[in-house]
C-alpha cells in the first residue's frame, strides 16, 4: 500500500498566510525580491507536508551523487589576464550530495508543488517572467541536495538567472545561506573585483539567513554572491531545489550534468 496520502496544494501549502493566486499579494512578493535579491517565505510548506518530504528525501539520500568542485565566484575557466589570486581567479572548494529529479518518487509532494499550476502561475508572477517550464531533460528539474558535516558551498554567482529552494532539514549549526546583494555587475557593467575581494577576505558583512525547515525561498543569484557555510553536527542540511527555465524544451548543459550528477540521465 502507498502510505502517501493524495493530497493536493492546498495540504502542502500555507495558503491562509500565502495567498498564491492573491494580485496584491504576488505584488508585494514581487516588489521584495526586486528590492533585496531575495524573498523569503517561512512557513510556506505546511508541517505535515515539510515532514512527509523530509523523511522521502532521507529515504533516499543513500542514492546521492557526492562532487567535490573547485570553482571561481563566477564559476568560470581561469582567466591568465589576472593572477592566481585576484578576485577573477581566485579558487574556492563547494561539496554536495545531490539526487536528481527521476530518483524523486512519482507521487512525492514535491512533484505536485512542481506542477501545479497555482504555484507556477505565483511564481511566473513574482519573477516577472511569462511562463515557467520544466527542463527538457529527465535529472535537472527538481533537485535534492545534502550537506552532511564540513560540507559547504563556496562564494559564487548562479548561471541561472533564478533559484527557487525549499529548505527540509536544517543542520544544527552552520549551513546558513548567506549573500550580499548587487555584486556582479557595477553601474558601468564591469564586474565589480574590489568589492568580491572584500566578501572573499571577510571584509564585507553578508546577509545571514539562518532559516527553518519549509520556508521557500527565490533568489536572484546571478546578480548576488552568496555562499552555504560549513554544516557543523551530525545532522545534513536538506534542501530542495525546483529549477525552471523561462523557456520551453532547455535541458541542462551536458558538462553541468556531468559535474552535478555524474551521469546525463539518457544512458542505459
Ligand atoms: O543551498 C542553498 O541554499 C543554495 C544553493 C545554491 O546556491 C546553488 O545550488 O547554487
Ligand atoms: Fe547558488
Amino acid at each position: 500500500m502507498n502510505d502517501t496520502p493524495n493530497l493536493n496544494i492546498k495540504d502542502i501549502v500555507n495558503l491562509n498566510q500565502f495567498a498564491l493566486t492573491d494580485t496584491e499579494f504576488r505584488a508585494g512578493c514581487r516588489e521584495v525580491l526586486e528590492n533585496s535579491g531575495c524573498l523569503l517565505l517561512a512557513n510556506f510548506l505546511r508541517s505535515q507536508a515539510v515532514e512527509l518530504v523530509r523523511k522521502e528525501a532521507l529515504i533516499n539520500k543513500h542514492l546521492a551523487y557526492y562532487c567535490v568542485q573547485e570553482h571561481n565566484v563566477y564559476v568560470t575557466p581561469q582567466d591568465e589576464n589576472y593572477s592566481a589570486d585576484h578576485p577573477r581567479n581566485r579558487k574556492l572548494m563547494s561539496s554536495k550530495g545531490c539526487i536528481t529529479d527521476d530518483q524523486i518518487p512519482d507521487e512525492s509532494l514535491l512533484r505536485t508543488l512542481y506542477d501545479s499550476v497555482e504555484f507556477r502561475d505565483f511564481l511566473s508572477a513574482v519573477l516577472g517572467e511569462d511562463a515557467l517550464y520544466e527542463y527538457a531533460d529527465p535529472l535537472s528539474s527538481i533537485n535534492i541536495h545534502y550537506a552532511s558535516e564540513g560540507q559547504e558551498l563556496a562564494w559564487h554567482f548562479d548561471n541561472s538567472s533564478f533559484a527557487i529552494t525549499l529548505l527540509l532539514q536544517q543542520s544544527a549549526m552552520g549551513g546558513d545561506f548567506q549573500y550580499v546583494r548587487d555584486l556582479r555587475y557595477t553601474t558601468s557593467g564591469d564586474l565589480d573585483f574590489e568589492a568580491v575581494r572584500q566578501v572573499l577576505d571577510d571584509e564585507r558583512e553578508p546577509q545571514d539567513l539562518r532559516m527553518d525547515p519549509g520556508t521557500l525561498v527565490l533568489f536572484r543569484g546571478r546578480e548576488s554572491i552568496h555562499r552555504v557555510t560549513p554544516v557543523q553536527g551530525q545532522q545534513t542540511r536538506v534542501l530542495a531545489v525546483l529549477a525552471y527555465n523561462s523557456q520551453p524544451g532547455i535541458e541542462l548543459s551536458e558538462s553541468s550534468r556531468m559535474t552535478f550528477y555524474g551521469r546525463l540521465g539518457n544512458e542505459q
